[in-house]
């Protein structure tokens, strides 16, 4: 046996199938990530994935790590419970956006995303707030749940019942969002007050988490050209939020934040913070990044934001199943985008997924 193997055996004896976990409650919201259900024995009802985003609606955190195996579920079956969850919340099923803080975390390999996030959700419990994090795994194309690697280390305690960590596999080699994130990450908006989506990028790869998110942080560490140079060549769209780690390190780290402000002082942008951080004890600009997270937010037409969000979403959706053929059966990407555009903006995902395969039907 390998010691994958090994690893996957033990934890299929340690995962509930999620029907267990629907009867009994998930005691933490923490703990192992769980793959997705592997057959029909395992898959809620559409009526017990209706009552699992109703409990997400009602802000029980403990139905959050079965609904986010339902919603990694890409069987049709899985599919149409997952529908029958988010339906639930839909802005219209919740009498609006849902109020969490849509916060996305990207940047190179490396650059210190999970370790700034361990003192993130730190400074964001000290106040009570809820949060989970949806680390989304660049190695792993496995449609379902990913193993939890080291890149997904964030530090946090695990008897705490206000966060949720998870591995999300990726939709491709580049690291781009699958669905399955997108939705998981608009469902949890509904239970938690603040949902993180880390993910691995550089340069362009960074356009999914912006669409995704009403705040967007780029992480960057001192010494690595690559944030300059895509700033400046315009192949970066400017982030909210631009953030300098291991401000431990010294004049290396004050010369990059510089250098970045430089940076986008030249391309006319002077409302984009720049700030440094370490998050090494004693961590440092921690607090000052939170509120800069929160300040962004206020300026936000958030129900705009979350409408182009989920109607992006449904996009992806329908090209995944349905690929180029169902994009041209609808007069291709962007003709598809001014359909989505003229629906009505408290649609969920899932019912905006259903009017585009309407027009594909023609
Ligand atoms: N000196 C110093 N090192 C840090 C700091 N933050 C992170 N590191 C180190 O940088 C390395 C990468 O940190 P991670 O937090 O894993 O970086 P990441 O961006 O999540 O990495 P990936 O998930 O692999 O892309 C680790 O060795 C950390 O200990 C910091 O503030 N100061
Ligand atoms: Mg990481």
């Amino acid at each position: 046996m390998t010691s994958l193997s090994r690893v996957r055996s033990l934890r299929s004896l340690r995962e509930p199938l999620v029907s267990e976990a629907l009867r009994d409650g998930v005691s933490s919201a923490t703990g192992p990530p769980e793959g997705p259900p592997t057959g029909a024995v395992g898959r809620p009802t559409e009526s017990e994935a209706a009552a699992l985003g109703r409990r997400l609606r009602e802000r029980d955190r403990s139905a959050a790590p079965a609904a986010l195996n339902l919603l990694e579920d890409r069987t049709p079956a899985g599919r149409e419970a997952a529908a029958a969850l988010l339906a639930e919340v839909s802005p219209a099923a919740l009498g609006g956006e849902a109020g969490a803080h849509l916060v996305g975390v990207t940047g190179p390999p490396g650059a210190g995303k999970s370790s700034l996030l361990s003192a993130l959700v730190a400074a964001w419990r000290a106040p009570g707030r809820t949060v989970a994090v949806l680390a989304v795994d660049p190695s792993s194309k496995r449609s379902g749940g990913s193993l939890l690697g080291d890149r997904a280390r964030i530090e946090h305690d695990p008897s705490d019942d206000g966060i949720l960590i998870r591995s999300t596999a990726a939709a491709g080699r580049l690291g781009g969002l699958a669905a399955a994130t997108r939705t998981a990450a608009q469902a949890l908006t509904a239970a938690f007050d603040v949902v993180v989506v880390e993910t691995v990028g550089v340069g362009q790869s960074e356009t999914e988490v912006e669409e995704l998110c009403d705040t967007v942080a780029v992480v960057v560490q001192p010494g690595s050209g690559d944030t300059l140079q895509f700033l400046k060549a315009g192949i970066m769209e400017v982030p909210d939020l631009l953030v300098v780690t291991k401000a431990d390190l010294g004049e290396v780290a004050r010369r990059a934040r510089r250098d970045l402000a430089g940076a986008l002082q030249s391309l006319g942008v002077i409302e984009t913070p720049v700030l440094s951080v370490s998050s090494l004890p004693p961590p440092e600009g921690i607090d000052e990044l939170a509120a800069a997270i929160d300040e962004h937010r206020r300026g936000l037409d958030l129900p705009r934001e979350r409408t182009h969000a989920r109607r992006m979403t449904a996009l992806s959706e329908f090209a995944v199943e349905h690929g180029e053929r169902g994009l041209r059966a609808v007069g291709g990407r962007r003709a598809a985008e001014r359909r989505l555009d003229e629906l009505d903006p408290a649609l969920g995902t899932s019912a905006l997924v259903s009017e585009l395969e309407r027009a594909a039907r023609g």
